[in-house]
């Protein structure tokens, strides 16, 4: 069995959470934030079957966009820091996704 962690955008859960519910795959969905940007993503968790794995980055993988995102971020470094530096364009996802090998399984 795999654990697939999937961070995408707001933007795209609501999609492929419903994708994977239709083909029979159960999600926890979590409200999380980018280390980076500071906004809001959706995280995914889906535990499944080895030789499902492929399926559910398939229906992730179609759903996830990529965006262009523009960002003023406070410079945190030597004499600038504090100081808002000029907007720069940020290319955010469409997904990133880990696949973890789980050791046990139990639902009580
Ligand atoms: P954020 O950390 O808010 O990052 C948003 C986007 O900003 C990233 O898009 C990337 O294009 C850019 N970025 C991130 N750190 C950067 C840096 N130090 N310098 C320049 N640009 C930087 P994605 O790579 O598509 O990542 C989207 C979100 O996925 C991230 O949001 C973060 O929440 C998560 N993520 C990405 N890689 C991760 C990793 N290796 N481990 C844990 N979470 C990750």
């Amino acid at each position: 069995m795999k654990m697939i962690i999937a961070i995408i955008q707001d933007e795209d859960a609501g999609e492929v959470i419903s994708c994977l519910n239709d083909a029979e795959f159960q999600v926890t969905r979590l409200a999380t934030k980018g280390g980076f940007l500071h906004s809001g993503n959706t995280t995914l968790l889906t535990g499944v079957a080895d030789e499902k794995v492929d399926e559910v980055l398939k229906i992730i993988e179609d759903n996830s966009k990529a965006r262009t995102q523009y960002a003023t971020l406070p410079s945190s470094c030597g004499a600038m820091h504090g100081f808002i530096l000029a907007p720069i364009e940020v290319k955010v996802g469409g997904a990133t996704v880990f696949v973890l090998d789980v050791e046990q399984f139990h639902k009580f």
